[in-house]
């Protein structure tokens, strides 16, 4: 039978095994949750996010179309070197800008200033060096070259316009403003 002293003894082990000591860390089990605390300030704010895509393709036409007996001249505002040039206009059912007289040169010549970039023609020097053509190989039957140009002499096939409306010969190589003409 369980005597007095078993019990006082039966206490003590058990006192013993559920009493966290001190010197070590003992678990006992868990207490209720206490209730939460008053939510904190609200920190500082973080710093600026990466640059967003671009917009939708919303039609900015401010001075990149104009028009001039029926011939929209448009461009695109990216510059490309003269055979992307071409293949751009193209791709867009339309072709490279071929000033062919006074008023289409002076409608190229708007978007040319508003850009303040240089522009490729649709005019190539032909097999005669120092002699230019349109593309189709029709001679020219309007020029406005600027003093002392074409002066490249085989070396400059292509034509540029100046911001001044006069055209120099240059090489095919150069990023030109792209103006098409539809
Ligand atoms: C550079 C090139 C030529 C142009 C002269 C004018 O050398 O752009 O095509 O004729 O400048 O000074
Ligand atoms: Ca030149």
């Amino acid at each position: 039978m369980l005597s007095l002293q078993s019990l006082h003894i039966f206490a003590a082990v058990v006192f013993f095994l559920v009493t966290c000591h001190a010197e070590e860390k003992c678990a006992g089990t868990p207490g209720i949750p206490g209730t939460p605390g008053a939510n904190g300030l609200p920190g500082r704010d973080g710093r600026d996010g990466m640059k967003g895509d671009p917009g939708p393709p919303v039609l900015t036409l401010e001075g990149k179309i104009t028009e001039v007996r029926g011939k929209i001249l448009a461009t695109n505002g990216k510059e490309a070197n003269f055979e992307t040039t071409l293949k751009a206009c193209e791709h867009a059912s339309g072709s490279i800008a071929t000033p062919k007289d006074q008023e289409e040169n002076d409608a190229i010549l708007a978007i040319v200033k508003q850009f303040n970039r240089y522009a490729y023609l649709g005019i190539r020097e032909s097999d005669v060096p120092g002699e230019f053509q349109y593309l189709d190989g029709k001679p020219l039957n309007y020029t406005n070259w600027h003093a002392h140009e074409p002066n490249g002499k085989g070396g400059e096939n292509c034509v540029e316009m100046y911001t001044d409306g006069g055209w120099n010969d240059k090489k095919c190589n150069q990023y030109r403003l792209t103006i098409c003409e539809f």
